[in-house]
């Protein structure tokens, strides 16, 4: 990307947004546009126009979302469905009304069938039924997806569409209720330790397994196909490492150094019985993760809860 040509990144102070304006930030004097919330509101097409006519971005990273875990999903699925339809229509049609050079739109792994062969190619799009807990959501990602294509397709529009697998770290969400397996389970073993308790529980049966990857990779990765990816095909962005859930509890309750029993609530639900996508496409063009899942755990543990 040219250090003269502006960009946008939605969702700026979102994890994967922070991230990615943190990493451009530290390549020097690139025009970077971050409208707040107040300056911008993503869900009003009107003011969505009248931003990219009058600040005439080149590359856009729409990075801002509605997400959550799983319970998140579930219990609030037409917050989902509509506010991340909303966003993305009007920022992908101002990309087109305003003839900008690239828009990178990011997927996410659970629009891919709920039972796809593993690890998941970019090809099993579509392939199948959605996994329930997630439906509205991965049907907003579907339409932003499917979206992309066909104004790359009609309009020749430059859009690219990433494939992110699970993210977490720094600038993550940590509500009890509303968050991901990551920072959900980091904040109930620090409290378990502190309060001396005896046993955390872990929703499901801990056998669902997952790929994480770190936010600082993620956001590289976003930028990395920014800069050298020009296909309407999705592309997937994972580690090619997985952990079972309840692997993923032991490894965290062994940093935070909890010494209690694990137990499990199996009438919590467990989502997709696995989630390991095929990154092969992306790692032959010469990008790869740098920080292993137990690194980047212990960066985001001492991030948030060993700060003097
Ligand atoms: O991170 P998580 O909510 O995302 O849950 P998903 C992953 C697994 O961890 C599930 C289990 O099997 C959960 O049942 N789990 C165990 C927990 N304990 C906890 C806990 O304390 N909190 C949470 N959250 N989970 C989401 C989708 O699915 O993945 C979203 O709902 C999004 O749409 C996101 O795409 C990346 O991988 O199950």
């Amino acid at each position: 990307m040219d250090q003269n040509k502006k960009i946008l990144v939605t969702g700026h102070t979102g994890m994967i947004g922070s991230a990615v304006v943190r990493l451009l930030k530290q390549r020097g004097s690139i025009q970077l546009l971050t409208p707040s919330h107040i300056e911008l509101d993503l869900c009003n097409q009107a003011k969505v126009m009248s931003y990219f006519k009058q600040h005439s971005p080149d590359y856009v990273f729409h990075l801002a979302a509605i997400v959550g875990g799983i319970h998140a999903n579930n219990t609030y699925p037409a917050k989902f469905i509509y506010d991340n339809t909303q966003m993305h229509c009007n920022v992908i049609e101002a990309a087109r009304q305003s003839h900008i050079k690239k828009i990178l739109f990011p997927g996410s792994a659970c629009t891919y069938p709920k039972l796809a062969s593993q690890p998941i190619k970019e090809s099993e799009f579509l392939n199948g039924l959605i996994e329930p807990t997630n439906i509205a959501y991965a049907a907003a990602k579907i339409n932003g997806i499917v979206m992309c294509q066909a104004y790359a397709r009609q309009h020749q529009l430059n859009a690219i569409i990433a494939m992110p697998t699970n993210a977490y770290g720094i600038g993550d969400n940590f509500h009890p209720e509303a968050s991901h397996v990551i920072p959900g389970l980091m904040k109930r073993f620090h409290e378990a330790k502190k309060q001396g308790l005896s046993e955390v529980v872990l929703w499901g049966t801990g056998t669902p397994l997952r790929e994480f990857i770190y936010v600082d990779d993620l956001a590289d990765a976003l930028i990395f196909l920014m800069e050298n990816y020009n296909s309407s095909e999705i592309i997937n962005i994972g580690t090619m490492q997985e952990i079972s859930i309840l692997n993923l509890a032991q490894e965290l309750a062994e940093i935070i150094e909890f010494k209690g029993k694990i137990a499990l609530d199996a009438t919590k639900p467990d989502g997709a019985p696995r989630k390991c996508l095929e990154s092969s496409r992306l790692f032959s063009l010469n990008w790869k993760p740098k920080i292993s899942l137990r690194m980047g755990l212990k960066k985001m543990y001492a991030h948030y809860f060993l700060k003097s």
